[in-house]
């Protein structure tokens, strides 16, 4: 194996299969990621194609320090500067991440609705505390109506949250007031989740926002419209939908696929149709189907954000993450492969072709050509699983080429939504933050970090997210994790409560040891991070650590991110008052004086700022250099001495 290999992937599963996909002359994405180089120009966002004068490259001067002159000759056709030009690009990828999120929460809301309405039989509230919650902060009548009639007006008020032209979004509320204030100071509270899309693409069009402050306000306004709007309404009706999460103990990795049975990958972000598959692929006459057919019965298993979502409503296990999608096709035991949308290569497809693998799209917004399409409508959700499973099914018996699935899996625990961590921490009768904050006051805990994001093919599968949390919690840091960074962490073995006695800080493994958690908490999929939102608002809340999230010792990371989903999740953890590292690669770096706006100036205006770090250790002590720095400005940076536990303590801590 050349250098170059060693490095694809820091996963045995992984690697196991990549081998396989050589000796078989299969082409993945690592091969593809070898073979052609990214763009220079278009990676530092110095390509300007939103007009068809261009495309104009205004990239930066390489190794050298650039002259006035230099500076002023680096425009597009129409005069366009590289500080606009880089703003633009910037802000267009906030745009369609926000879009996706959102259009993924509108979808939800519109299953939600159908609910409501009595037509989707299939589903149900499960989740009626969550409703009357969701009722009472949307000034909702709870009185004596039924669960239906009240959703039916969550649903209707949800649903306006989109199209809404004036005024605020209603979950702005569900931030702390000092956070309110400064982003009505800055102007920038959404109004609408659409409008500030549809002005963001506007602005960011040929001839239209010259100046990159301005820019990127509406930048802003657009990605808290995701954040606080539409993951945050994806996550909630979700859960009254299919349930909040609880703990729950489950599988990762390739291992988890059964030579004797029928696997089903259900690979995506949305959960409505895999919740149903779910459902369905355990029942005894889709068993004896399969076994009809020579298999034992149904494995599902999930993918990317879809697996997390299913992992922590149920329990089904993962097979892997962004990168290993083609992988787990290549175990050639892969009967059918459901995708709906998002982080779907299109390579999945030829991969396919090359062993007996169905790849079936199920969404009229995302289909992909050479595929089967067997439309999902959530008014006949269960006769849409049953045919999808039933093609599956019908599939095992043409399996070639030989099935190869990688031992490699690890057990999780999985499922702490923040209605989790508050019960788990302070108890059912008391349920609250407070013992978090205490632990982090006196020092067990140093601070929080959100580790989330995409992997990324430009940089070793894993092993960033790996290399960073482990040195987070090393220092005592508490993680918070989603997406396919969780997987990593999963796969590693940080996600069960033992890893806190191998891998943590003492004071931070006393803390997991007391409560019984893992050091690494997994809070669902990328629309999930919301929930990180709303855990740092109760932080707040529950007082003692300032009154805003940005006073918080606390820290953001995507360190292999690759999807525009990721730059909007980034820029509304940072206008949150997150300070946030990202990996990988970085998008402005074609202008100094846009880049400085983004890792300098931020600070002074949302009291927290972006920066980029490829090396996860060196990501990881800036992270830390911020917690300290949150931690004195608290003046609880004396507090870090060691106290041991007491029965006292501990009953208070296991509530
Ligand atoms: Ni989110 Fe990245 Fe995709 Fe999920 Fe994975 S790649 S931005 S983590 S699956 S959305």
């Amino acid at each position: 194996m050349s250098e170059e290999r060693r490095q694809r992937s820091v996963d045995p599963a992984t690697l196991e299969m990549l081998a396989r996909a050589s000796a078989e002359g299969i082409n993945t994405v690592f091969d593809r990621a070898e073979k052609m180089k990214p763009c220079p120009i278009g990676a530092e966002g110095s390509c300007c194609k939103n007009c068809a004068m261009g495309p104009c490259r205004v990239p930066a001067p390489r190794g050298k320090e650039e002259t006035t002159e230099e500076k002023k000759a680096r425009v597009g056709l129409c005069g366009a500067t590289a500080e606009t030009i880089a703003a633009r690009n910037f802000c267009r990828m906030i745009a369609a991440g926000s879009a996706a999120h959102s259009d993924h929460g509108r979808r939800i809301v519109e299953a939600f609705r159908i609910m409501a309405e009595g037509k989707a039989k299939d589903f149900t509230v499960r989740d009626e505390q969550k409703l009357l919650k969701l009722a009472l902060d949307m000034g909702v009548e709870i009185g004596s109506r039924s669960n239906q009639e009240i959703a039916l007006d969550i649903a209707h008020r949800c649903e306006a949250e989109f199209g809404k032209q004036e005024g605020e979004l209603l979950f702005i509320k569900n931030a702390p007031l000092k956070r309110q204030e400064i982003w009505r100071k800055l102007g920038v509270v959404p109004r609408g989740i659409d409008r500030e899309v549809v002005e963001l693409m506007h602005r960011t069009h040929m001839g239209v926002d010259q100046d990159y402050r301005n820019i990127m306000r509406q930048g802003v306004r657009a990605a808290l419209a995701d954040g606080w709007g539409g993951s945050m309404i994806a996550t909630e009706l979700q859960d009254c939908l299919f349930g909040t999460p609880s703990p729950v103990l489950s599988e990762i990795n390739l291992g988890v696929l059964r030579e004797d049975m029928v696997n089903i990958i259900i690979h995506g972000h949305e959960p409505t149709l895999a919740e149903m598959l779910a459902e369905v692929s355990a029942e005894e006459e889709i068993t004896a189907y399969a076994r009809s057919k020579g298999a034992k019965g149904v494995n599902l298993a999930g993918m990317c954000c879809t697996a997390n979502e299913v992992l922590m409503r149920h329990g089904v296990p993962i097979a892997g993450n962004f990168l290993q999608q083609e992988l787990a096709i290549i175990t050639g035991a892969v009967e059918a492969m459901v995708v709906d949308v998002q982080c779907i290569m299109q390579g999945l497809q030829e991969v396919a072709g090359c062993f007996h693998t169905r790849l079936i799209t199920t969404d009229s917004r995302a289909k992909i050509t050479g595929a089967m399409h067997i439309p999902f409508d959530e008014q006949k959700a269960r006769e849409c699983a049953i045919a999808i499973v039933k093609t599956a099914i019908d599939n095992f018996p043409n399996r070639r080429g030989g099935v190869h699935i990688p031992q490699a899996k690890q057990p999780v625990v999985a499922g702490f939504s923040h209605e989790t961590i508050n019960y788990l921490l302070g108890g059912l009768f008391r349920a609250s933050y407070r013992p978090l904050n205490d632990n982090i006051i006196n020092g067990r805990i140093r601070g929080v970090a959100g580790v989330v994001g995409c992997n990324n093919a430009r940089t070793p599968h894993d092993s960033a997210h790996v290399t960073l949390i482990k040195e987070l919690i090393k220092n005592d840091v508490l993680v918070l994790s989603t997406g396919c960074g969780a997987m990593a962490a999963a796969k590693a073995g940080l996600m069960v409560p033992e890893a806190a006695k191998e891998f943590c800080g003492g004071g931070l493994a006393e803390v997991c040891e007391a409560v019984g958690i893992p050091p690494v908490l997994h809070m669902g999929a990328c629309v999930d991070n919301s929930r990180i939102l709303i855990a740092a608002t109760a932080m707040v809340k529950d007082g003692g650590l300032g009154d805003d999230i940005s006073e918080l010792p606390a820290a953001g990371a995507a360190p292999e991110w690759m999807s525009e989903k990721a730059i909007a999740i980034g820029q509304y953890f940072v206008a949150s008052g997150v300070f946030t590292v990202f990996g990988a690669t970085w998008p402005t770096l074609g202008s100094r004086e846009f880049t400085e706006y983004l890792f300098r100036d931020m600070e002074e205006m949302y009291g927290a700022r972006w920066a980029f770090e490829p090396d996860p250790v060196k990501a990881a002590r800036l992270m830390i250099e911020h917690i300290d720095r949150r931690r004195k400005a608290l003046g609880i940076d004396k507090a870090r001495e060691r106290i041991l536990y007491d029965m006292a303590m501990r009953r208070q801590l296991e509530g």
